[in-house]
């Protein structure tokens, strides 16, 4: 049966999810090995263009203006973010997401300002993702005409745990977003977040989902939930590195060409731990000292673990998928 398929049942994906860990991380790590360059990783560095004042309520975000958290409502200037771009350039990355707050970004302004950032941004030679909420038909096919390397629009959990991580969005509308985005023939990334009370149907259901798009996502961002101080999420437990890497692991086994990012929440874990990530099949990192308003690990602290286990960024417009 072919590896790449996209009408996974719920009890399939179980029977993968379930497997003995390692026989799940030997599994994916084949499947990894088969479609990518094992001893390459994708460095993605995030710029966070604006920040804060957002009105929705999602209780993990620490951006939304509902919850009291450390975040200060920011916006960066064209010229701060070429800024922030050319040293993320420097540090070897080929990619930086430009994030900006808010539900949705079909909003004219808020659509015009990106562009511009886009535009700029890639004449340095970079590759250039963008996140910023909602994205309707006409906006996806704007965001194609500027040559996007690929739009983030996670859908973060299950559709039946979506309603405790947020009342002012629906899971339906994100489905919407990303279905845009495939229309449109842009790559997008979609993943979600593990920790925020969801049980492993849940991360089943949200995997499955996923997978069982037209076309998969180009790359996964798995979060390990980062509960920031003032929003409903503060106070959750940090989920065990094995769920991670039982994710990041079926992740890989369901969409074996997509590149599955370890995204936010590393600094919780060891090295040892995210090695083991990266061997089920984790090929992407955020690389830099901070995520949007969080902590990251450190650039130092990236590239020693590299070094040592003899990873390499990719470079630009590099393939990172081997077979067709
Ligand atoms: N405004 C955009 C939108 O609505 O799509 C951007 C959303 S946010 C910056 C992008 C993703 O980061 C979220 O969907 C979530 O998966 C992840 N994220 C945000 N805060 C997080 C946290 N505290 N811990 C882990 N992941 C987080
Ligand atoms: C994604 O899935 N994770 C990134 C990126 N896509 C935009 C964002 C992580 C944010 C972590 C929390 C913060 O810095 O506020």
């Amino acid at each position: 049966m072919t590896d790449i398929r996209n009408n996974w049942t719920h009890n399939e994906v179980k029977e993968i999810y379930d497997l003995p860990l390692l026989d799940l991380v030997n599994r994916a790590s084949n499947i990894h090995r088969k479609y990518h360059d094992s001893s390459k990783m994708n460095m993605n560095t995030l710029i966070s263009v604006r920040t804060g004042a957002c009105s929705q309520d999602c209780k993990y975000c620490a951006q939304s203006a509902r919850y009291n958290t450390h975040v200060k409502p920011e916006k960066l200037s064209l010229e701060q973010v070429l800024e922030d771009a050319k040293v993320a350039k420097e540090n070897g990355v080929k990619r930086v997401c430009l994030s900006s707050a808010g539900r949705d970004g079909n909003r004219d302004d808020r659509f015009n300002e990106m562009a511009e950032m886009i535009t700029e941004v890639k004449k340095l030679g970079l590759e250039v993702c963008c996140t910023m909420g909602m994205i309707n038909k006409d906006k996806a096919k704007k965001l194609a005409g500027l040559g996007i390397t690929a739009v983030n629009h996670n859908l973060d959990t299950s559709e039946r745990h979506y309603p405790n991580i947020t009342t002012t969005r629906t899971y339906a509308e994100r489905l919407e977003t990303l279905a845009n985005l495939q229309e449109a023939g842009i790559s997008y990334c979609s993943g979600g977040i593990l920790g925020m009370g969801e049980d492993d149907e849940d991360r089943i259901e949200m995997l499955r989902t996923l997978s069982n798009q037209e076309q998969h996502p180009y790359n996964v961002p798995l979060n390990s939930l980062v509960p920031v101080e003032g929003t409903p999420f503060y106070g959750k437990d940090v989920i065990d590195i094995f769920e991670m890497v039982r994710a990041v692991a079926t992740a890989r086994i369901l969409m074996p060409k997509a590149v599955i990012a370890f995204a936010a929440g590393r600094t919780h874990y060891s090295k040892e731990g995210q090695a083991l990530c990266f061997m089920a099949g984790a090929n992407s990192i955020f690389f830099g000292n901070k995520l949007l308003t969080v902590e990251n690990m450190t650039v130092n602290e990236d590239q020693h673990l590299l070094d040592t286990i003899g990873m390499v960024p990719t470079r630009y417009h590099e393939l990172t998928t081997l077979e067709e």
